[in-house]
């Protein structure tokens, strides 16, 4: 069988029940086939970015899976069905969201699937968080620049 591959996933909610869906989320991610939550960071409120609509709950989750990049972007849109997430327009309020940010080293340019995901250097949201479990992949000076978007680790 091959190897696990440590991919990180960024999680992000708000709609309904924000909070409870991330967590939600992050368990469902451990009961994927062949995978297992390594860690996972806070949860943070954080003001949207590019986005209307209420604050996100936003959390980056690390799992080892032997699943493929296309077999886990097929699995995390899967939960994002069960989680009840629809698409009216792009970056709608939802009731979930698994962005595929890393898989191991990979740099995938598929028409599906972009990793590294082209916006995580952008978003205290993902970098945050994702400093929190894996503070090697995140340059300081990438930290640096986005400070001043508003998030509030919870409790
Ligand atoms: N996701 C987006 C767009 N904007 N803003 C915050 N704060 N959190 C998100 O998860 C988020 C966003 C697109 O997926
Ligand atoms: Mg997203
Ligand atoms: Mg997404």
């Amino acid at each position: 069988m091959r190897d696990a591959v440590t991919a990180y996933v960024g999680i992000g909610a708000n709609l309904g029940d924000a909070r409870a869906a991330v967590l939600a989320a992050i368990d469902a991610l451990g009961q994927l086939p062949h995978t297992t939550v390594a860690a996972r960071s806070s949860l943070y409120r954080t003001a949207p970015v590019d986005a209307t609509g209420p604050d996100f709950v936003n959390a980056v989750a690390a799992i080892d899976t032997r699943l493929t990049a296309p077999d886990l972007l097929a699995a995390l849109q899967q939960l994002e069905l069960e989680a009840g997430r629809e698409r009216p327009w792009r970056n709608a309020p939802r009731t979930l969201d698994l962005d595929l940010l890393l898989y191991g080293q990979a740099r995938i340019e598929s028409a599906a699937l972009v990793v590294p995901h082209p916006r995580m250097r952008e978003r205290a949201f993902v970098l945050v968080p994702l400093a929190e479990i894996a503070p090697a992949l995140v340059p300081r000076e990438a930290l640096a620049a986005v400070t001043s978007q508003v998030m509030a680790r919870l409790p």
